[in-house]
């Protein structure tokens, strides 16, 4: 480490870039620290009503639209990419009969971790470097506008589906960024490639894409399976298919993520259970102890128990599969009775296997 330290000490961008890839990033980019751009449109987007109930978004929406407000003094916005989707996992397809669908992104152990540990050690070496400046990293959960640093710093585009985009490898990357007192030569900005395309928009089954660029959480299936704490609107709930954690139909109608370009760094890789696991099996998950352990290290705990079991119920009523039923007894019989949310999404799943 210390050896990277000097060589990148005094150095230019170029050689604090390769600093970046050396420290396990797949793409690095820096871009001037400033009121972000497109910040207007996260006042605009709060206001709508669009962040559902993510109220800490507007807790701290004039810092995050400003990193100077995070770190006074700050000069540099540095943008990582960190791709996790490699060819052999598999992307949301049509509901299958009987298995659920995990998001890509949650198949594996939690991103936070791997990121974090990898931005922490970056930072570590860079302030050894440069003594008297301010290095402060966040990944996912701080008060940054991570796409529009991303694209900012030309790491990715923001496709209409509102996610990141590298032209090369599509938008299957985690961004993670680091906030700096160091004076950094910026990079151009990531030109948008996205043309008249509009597959993503076509794509999302609840409409949640309400024009190019504009998401509508309260429909977004990604916020209702792991966000919402609460009842699923009847009315979208069919539309979950399979879906019992995150959603990825948006960034899989986009012709930028061939799957022929697809690679994912390795402690990012699926784990076999989370590909498809059968309804049966997640249906036994009747205890909160089994839930943590069937998830140890794992993104999905961000649903808690009862929202992944409040999924599970939506996405076996969806199944129809009339054999499912009893399970779904047990479930409201168990622990679980105790969560309203569960009992509701259960009644309402056998309603619909009944029907069918
Ligand atoms: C809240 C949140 C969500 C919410 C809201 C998503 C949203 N689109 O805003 C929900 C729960 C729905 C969600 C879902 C997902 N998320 Co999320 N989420 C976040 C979080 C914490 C904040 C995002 C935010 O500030 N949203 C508010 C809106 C207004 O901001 P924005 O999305 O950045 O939008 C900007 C652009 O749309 C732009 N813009 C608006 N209009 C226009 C018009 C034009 C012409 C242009 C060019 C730009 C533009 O301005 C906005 C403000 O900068 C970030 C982490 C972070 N700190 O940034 C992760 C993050 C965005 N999520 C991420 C991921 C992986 C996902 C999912 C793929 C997970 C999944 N598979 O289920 C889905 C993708 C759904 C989707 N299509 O966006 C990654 C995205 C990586 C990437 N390559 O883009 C992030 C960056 C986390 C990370 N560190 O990697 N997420
Ligand atoms: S993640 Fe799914 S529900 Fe959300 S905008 Fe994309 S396709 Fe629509
Ligand atoms: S599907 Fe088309 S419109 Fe949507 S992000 Fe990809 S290129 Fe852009």
């Amino acid at each position: 480490m210390a050896q990277a330290a000097d060589a990148i000490s005094g150095g230019p961008a170029e050689a604090l870039r390769r600093f970046l890839l050396q420290h396990g990033f797949d793409r690095a980019g820096f871009a001037r620290a400033g009121p972000a751009a497109h910040a207007e449109r996260l006042q605009e987007w709060l206001e709508a009503g669009h962040a559902g109930g993510m109220a800490y978004l507007a807790r701290n929406a004039a810092r995050r639209a400003d990193p100077r407000r995070v770190v006074p003094g700050a000069r540099t916005v540095i943008a990582v990419a960190l791709h996790y989707r490699g060819k052999e996992a598999r992307g949301a397809g049509p509901p299958e009969g009987g298995r659920a669908f995990i998001s890509c992104y949650a198949q594996g152990q939690d991103y936070h971790r791997v990121l974090e540990r990898r931005l922490l050690a970056s930072c570590q070496a860079l302030a050894r470097a440069h003594p008297g400046h301010l290095f402060r990293y966040y990944a996912d959960t701080g008060p940054v506008l991570e796409r529009s640093w991303a694209e900012a710093a030309g790491i990715g585009w923001i496709g209409k589906n509102t996610c990141a985009l590298d032209p090369e490898r599509g938008s299957y990357f985690f961004i993670g960024t680091i906030i700096t007192t160091l004076e950094i030569a910026p990079d151009p900005p990531s030109s948008n490639h996205c043309g008249a395309c509009r597959l993503c928009i076509d794509a999302c089954p609840t409409g949640a894409l309400l024009e190019p660029y504009r998401l509508d959480s309260r429909r977004c299936i990604s916020y209702l399976t792991i966000e919402l704490r609460g009842p699923i609107p009847e009315a979208l709930r069919p539309a979950l298919g399979n879906m019992v954690f995150g959603c990825d139909l948006c960034q899989e109608a986009c012709p930028f993520n061939r799957p022929d370009r697809l690679s994912g760094d390795g402690e990012l890789a699926p784990r076999e259970e989370n590909l498809f696991p059968a309804l049966e099996s997640l249906a036994a998950l009747d205890c909160e102890e089994k839930f943590r352990a069937r998830f140890p290290r794992s993104a999905v705990r961000r649903a808690r128990w009862s929202g992944f079991l409040r999924n599970l119920a939506v996405a076996m009523g969806n199944s129809g599969r009339k054999a499912l039923i009893p399970l779904l007894e047990r479930l409201a019989q168990g622990p679980a009775a105790a969560h309203q949310t569960v009992r509701e999404a259960v009644a309402w799943a056998k309603a619909r296997l009944n029907s069918g």
